[in-house]
């Protein structure tokens, strides 16, 4: 979703946090256990929680990336990358080079929807609004308007796994839609050692596993969709980008996969770079 720093009535809206670094929240569960845990031979203890690991990185290369652009909805297609970009007035679906940040291609989001999670499912693209609760249709080619949808509650994050499309809301519940009526088929709720975790938002499909960053902290999880456990931490906080000239920046919000190339991309809300990483257990 959303982001930003102005607590306005009923929570969050979405403004800029100025030079701010993340909020640090603590992680919940991995090591917790580990001194439970004992190669002494005996037999593992089933009831005895699982050690969820914490993914070692590095950043392999930096990109530019429009510090205008309010990242949420971010994915790799074919060599480029397609972005949404919310709050109201600023929304927008864009195609942009990799390389260089260049926006090829944009199409602007009525000034009434503030644009979320993005998704591309065979040659539609597909684009959440936050509080509307509706969603647009794209075709990937000419990234006209060819439909719409609604559901229920607000709409955060979206990706698929090549037959549903997977969406967050902001609560700790993923939301399963159906790739070609968009309607939603099922629901899990994402625990890490227990406990279900609020806000996740944007998504990305990687090798079976959702990732899913968490609204205001530098921290993505990786989700088994089978399940909805937390199977793993990746915490990004060495991630430090620094504002444009005269600009703002706001949270990490912008996870993409290079299938092909393997190619892990990472950015946030405003945020005037795009990291290619390389995560221990992902590429
Ligand atoms: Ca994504």
């Amino acid at each position: 979703m959303a982001g930003g720093w102005w607590l306005v009535a009923g929570g969050k809206n979405h403004g800029t946090i100025g030079q701010m670094r993340f909020l640090r929240l603590p992680l919940i569960g991995a090591g917790v256990v580990a001194g439970a845990l004992c190669a002494c031979g005996a037999q593992p203890d089933a009831s005895a929680p699982a050690i969820i690991p914490s993914l070692d990185y590095s950043v392999v290369h930096t990109y530019p990336h429009d510090p205008d652009a309010f990242t949420q909805g971010l994915l790799f297609h074919d060599g480029v990358l397609y972005e949404s970009t919310g709050r109201n007035g600023f929304s927008s679906l864009r195609r942009t080079k990799l390389e260089t940040g260049e926006v090829l291609q944009k199409v602007d989001v009525p000034e009434m929807y503030f644009a979320e999670g993005l998704a591309l499912t065979g040659s539609r693209l597909v684009q959440l609004t936050w509080q509307t609760q509706m969603g647009f249709v794209y075709d990937l080619a000419t990234f006209g308007k060819i439909g719409t949808f609604d559901y229920q509650g607000e709409g955060w994050g979206l990706t698929t796994d090549g037959t549903r499309l997977i969406m967050s809301d902001g609560t700790p519940e993923l939301r399963f839609l159906d790739a070609q009526t968009l309607k939603e088929t099922g629901r899990i709720t994402v625990k890490d050692d227990g406990v279900p975790v609020k806000d996740l938002n944007e998504l990305e499909m990687i090798g079976g596993a959702v990732f899913a960053n968490v609204w205001m902290t530098p921290r993505i999880v990786r989700i088994d969709p089978k399940t909805g456990l937390v199977t793993g931490h990746l915490d990004l906080d060495r991630l430090t980008p620094n504002a444009a000239p005269g600009k703002p920046i706001d949270v990490l919000n912008g996870i993409a996969w290079d299938a092909q190339g393997k190619r892990l991309f990472i950015t946030g809300k405003l945020w005037p770079t795009l990291y290619e990483m390389k995560v221990e257990g992902v590429n």
